[in-house]
């Protein structure tokens, strides 16, 4: 059964339409609140299989792309457009979601190292977005410039390092663009694959209904609590290996527990170099780096609405 939602119950988020609009991510409009509750109502009498897209799919489908021949050059190819949907997150609260795919998250593309990918990124919603990718690419391919509405980016750049690389959109606020669904997961794999298991996708992440700067509602990849309908199925003695990322925007640091249960976690070689560092209250480390294309690029903390607050730099890099 779902717990109470901390703030205000989802009845709350129902019925006092006027709390909403500030949002304006949840179809429930206070001008239309008997329309809005009737479209609640249809939305709660809908079985499971109504949803605009099955989190099963999120959690076992990784997609490959294409593999195409360009000028003697092999690259795999991936279609990304983002779009927006009515996602229902239970009790009747339909969310106005962006997707990448009609999905949150959205595809986890997967590829080797080595590979070099092309992501052909179109813009079906109303609204810019881009596709920002974490990763080592030149300035070009950083995807913080907004693709407007209609339009198609492409983003290209070859995978030096085996790994696990969130994407998300970038475009100011951030912390909105990516609140509303605009994220997912690259998995590059090592030249010598791993050993076969049972691979799952979980993405944890917030959804803020009623734009207020707090999240009201959680996931596991997209729809709330649907893994607690629709257990995720794995054999005993079977190995299984996740992929695990928290978007989860308005937040410090979640953690993640299995329970009566232990897991190991695969650092060497990944946390050697990485991309983002949790650091609690007074820990610090040292870190080296370099960069190995000229360009522009922002610094900034990962809690977005903290960067968009100040906290937020660019480095010049100028060419040797
Ligand atoms: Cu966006």
């Amino acid at each position: 059964m779902a717990p109470p939602l901390p703030a205000l119950s989802r009845r709350h988020l129902l019925t006092a339409g006027g709390l909403l609009l500030g949002g304006g991510g949840l179809l429930a409009l206070a001008r239309e609140p008997r329309a809005a509750a009737m479209e609640a109502m249809g939305a709660m009498a809908q079985p499971p299989g109504a949803l605009p897209f099955d989190p099963q799919e999120c959690l076992r489908r990784f997609d490959t792309g294409t593999l195409i021949e360009e000028g003697g050059r092999r690259l795999r190819q991936f279609q990304v457009a983002a779009r927006c949907i009515t996602l229902p997150l239970g009790a009747g609260v339909l969310f106005k979601a962006w997707t990448l795919n009609g999905r949150v998250p959205g595809p986890t593309l997967r590829a080797r190292e080595g590979e070099r990918i092309r992501v052909v990124f179109r813009n079906d919603d109303s609204t810019s977005h881009s596709l920002h990718f974490h990763g080592i690419h030149p300035q070009e391919m950083d995807g913080i410039e907004p693709v407007l509405r209609g339009r198609t980016a492409i983003y290209e750049f070859d995978l030096p390092r085996a790994g696990l690389y969130p994407y998300h959109c970038h475009v100011s606020p951030v912390v909105r663009h990516v609140g509303k669904g605009l994220f997912g997961l690259l998995v590059v794999d090592p030249p010598r694959p791993r050993p076969a298991a049972d691979e799952l996708v979980l993405v944890m992440g917030g959804y803020d209904l009623n734009n207020d700067g707090r999240n009201e509602i959680y996931a596991f990849n997209g729809i709330p609590d649907a893994y607690m309908h629709q257990p995720i199925r794995i054999r005993q003695n079977a190995l299984v290996r996740l992929y695990l990322l928290n978007m989860t925007e308005l937040e410090g640091p979640l953690t993640f527990h299995l329970h009566a249960n232990e897991f190991r976690v695969m650092r060497p070689g990944w946390i050697e170099s990485t991309d983002v560092l949790t650091l609690g209250v007074a820990e610090r480390q040292i870190l080296e780096f370099s960069y190995p294309f000229p360009g522009r690029y922002m610094v900034h903390p990962h809690q977005d609405q903290i960067a968009e607050r100040g906290c937020m730099a660019f480095f010049e890099v100028l060419p040797a």
